[in-house]
C-alpha cells in the first residue's frame, strides 16, 4: 500500500481491516521456543507423531480414556500417538485450544483432520525435507526467527555445542540455568568434571567458577539472553544456592555481557510426576522477589514472564516501576485465548507498547503455525478497540501508526532490549 494512503487517517471502520494487514504482514520474532536449528539434529521435534503426542494433549488424553500413565508411558511414540489420535480427534471432538492447534496444522497443508488415523498425516510429514520444512513454516506462521531454549548441562544438546554448532540465521541460542540454579547438588558434579572449581553447597569461590562457566558458555552459544524457570515459592534475596549463585554469579554475568536474564515464575514442578512433562502445575509467586531484583540490578535487564493469571496485573504494575523490566508472553496455562485477551487489554492499558504481548513456547516446530494464527487472532480485534477508543478521544489513527506499533510490539521491543540488529 503506498505510504500516502497509509498516512491517511482511519476511520472506526476502516481500523479493524487496517489492524488485520498490519498484523498479518508484520514477521513475528518467536522469542521463547524449545525449537532447535537442524544442526542439533534429533533434538528438534517435528512431524505428525510430536504434535500429537505434545504433553498439552497427554495431559487431556488421560481425562478422556482409562489407559493410565504407566501403561501410556510403556507404549512407543506411534502407539501414544495412535491413542491420542482416537481418544481426542475421533471418539472425541478437538475443542480444546490444543487439539484444534492439531486441527489448524493439518488443514494449514490440505490433509484432513477427520481421518480415522494418522496414516495420511504420517505419508505426508515423512516427506518432508526438514531445511525446507522450517523456512516454509516460517513464512506460513508469519515469524521471521526462532528463539531456542539451549542447555549446556543437557547430557545429549552439551557435547553437539563443544563440537561446535553452525549458525543458522533463523534460530537464535538462550543460555538456559535451570539445572545450576534450581538442581545444583544433582549437576554441580558435572560442572566440576568439565575443569571449574565448584563445590557441593556452592560455597568458596564457586560463585566466581560459574560466572567464568556462563562466559565460556556465552562464547559458544552467542546467546540473546539467559533465562531460568523459578517456582511460585521463589525468593529473593535467599541464602539459598539458587538466591547466591544469581545474585553473585548469573546476574553478573549477563552484566558482564550485556545480554538479559530471563526469569519465568510461578511453576509448582510436577505436581504429578505420573504425567511426566505434562506434569507441572502452577502457583501465584511473591512478585516482591522480582521488585528486589529490579532495585538491586538497576544496570542490569530483565525479560519477565510470569505463569499465574493471578499475578499479571501486579506484574504490569511492577513494569511501570522498573524500566529495567521487561514483561513478555501468555506463558503455558495462559496462552488460551479467554487469557490473552484480558493479558494484552490490561498490558496495553497500563504499558501502552511498551512490552512484548506474545512467545509460542512451540516445542515442536509445527505448533507455530496455530500458536501464532491464534495469537493474531485473538489480538486483532484488541488492537483495534484501542484504536478506536484513540479515535473517539480525538486523535487521528493511521495505518502507518498500526504498523509502527504492531512492529515495536512484535519485533524491535525484543530486539532492542537483546541488542540484536
Ligand atoms: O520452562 C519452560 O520453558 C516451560 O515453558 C516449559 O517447561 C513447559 O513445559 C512448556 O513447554 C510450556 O509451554
Ligand atoms: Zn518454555
Amino acid at each position: 500500500m503506498p505510504a500516502s494512503v497509509e498516512a491517511i487517517p482511519l476511520t472506526s471502520a476502516e481500523i479493524r481491516l487496517a489492524v488485520q494487514r498490519q498484523i498479518d504482514a508484520v514477521p513475528f520474532i518467536d522469542l521463547h521456543t524449545h525449537l532447535f536449528s537442524p544442526a542439533l539434529g534429533k533434538l528438534g521435534l517435528w512431524g505428525i507423531d510430536e504434535l500429537v503426542t505434545y504433553h498439552y494433549l497427554e495431559a487431556e488424553l488421560f481425562r478422556s480414556c482409562d489407559v493410565p500413565p504407566d501403561q501410556y508411558w510403556r507404549m512407543d511414540k506411534r502407539q501414544r500417538a495412535d491413542l491420542i489420535w482416537k481418544t481426542l480427534f475421533v471418539e472425541n471432538t478437538p475443542v480444546s485450544e490444543a487439539t484444534r492447534g492439531v486441527v489448524a496444522v493439518l488443514s494449514a497443508f490440505g490433509l484432513s483432520s477427520n481421518a480415522p488415523d494418522l496414516r495420511e498425516a504420517r505419508q505426508f510429514f515423512e516427506a518432508q525435507t526438514l531445511n525446507e520444512h522450517i523456512t516454509r513454516i516460517l513464512k506460513m506462521s508469519g515469524v521471521s526467527e526462532f528463539v531456542m531454549t539451549n542447555d549446556p548441562l543437557d547430557p545429549e544438546e552439551g557435547p553437539l555445542w563443544e563440537a561446535g554448532i553452525a549458525q543458522d540465521p533463523r534460530f537464535h541460542a538462550v543460555l538456559r540455568l535451570d539445572r545450576i540454579l534450581n538442581r545444583w547438588s544433582e549437576h554441580w558434579q558435572a560442572i566440576a568434571a568439565k575443569g571449574y572449581a565448584v563445590e557441593d553447597n556452592a560455597g568458596g569461590g564457586t560463585p566466581g567458577e560459574i560466572r567464568r562457566f556462563l562466559h565460556d558458555w556465552a562464547k559458544r552459544m552467542s546467546p540473546v539472553y539467559m533465562a531460568v524457570s523459578l517456582p511460585d515459592t521463589f525468593q529473593y534475596p535467599d541464602a539459598s544456592v539458587r538466591g547466591r549463585l544469581l545474585a553473585e554469579a548469573v546476574i553478573p554475568a549477563c552484566q558482564d555481557l550485556n545480554v538479559p536474564l530471563s526469569l519465568m515464575i510461578g511453576v509448582r514442578y510436577q505436581v504429578n510426576p505420573a504425567l511426566r512433562l505434562a506434569g507441572d502445575g502452577v502457583g501465584k509467586a511473591d512478585l516482591r522477589a522480582l521488585e528486589r531484583i529490579c532495585v538491586q540490578f538497576p544496570s542490569n535487564r530483565f525479560l519477565v514472564s510470569v505463569l499465574s493469571r493471578e499475578n499479571q496485573h501486579e506484574l504490569c504494575v511492577y513494569a511501570r516501576k522498573f524500566r529495567n523490566m521487561l514483561p513478555f508472553g501468555c506463558w503455558w496455562f495462559l496462552n488460551n485465548p479467554s487469557i490473552v485477551e484480558e493479558m494484552t487489554r490490561e498490558r496495553i492499558e497500563m504499558l501502552g507498547a511498551s512490552f512484548v504481548p506474545q512467545h509460542s513456547d512451540a516445542r515442536v516446530l509445527e505448533q507455530v503455525i496455530y500458536k501464532w494464527k491464534n495469537t493474531r487472532r485473538t489480538l486483532a480485534p484488541v488492537l483495534a478497540a484501542t484504536y478506536q477508543a484513540l479515535v473517539e478521544d480525538g486523535r487521528e489513527v493511521t495505518e502507518t501508526c498500526i504498523r509502527n506499533d504492531v512492529t515495536r510490539l512484535f519485533r524491535t521491543n525484543f530486539e532492542k532490549w537483546v541488542g540484536l540488529r
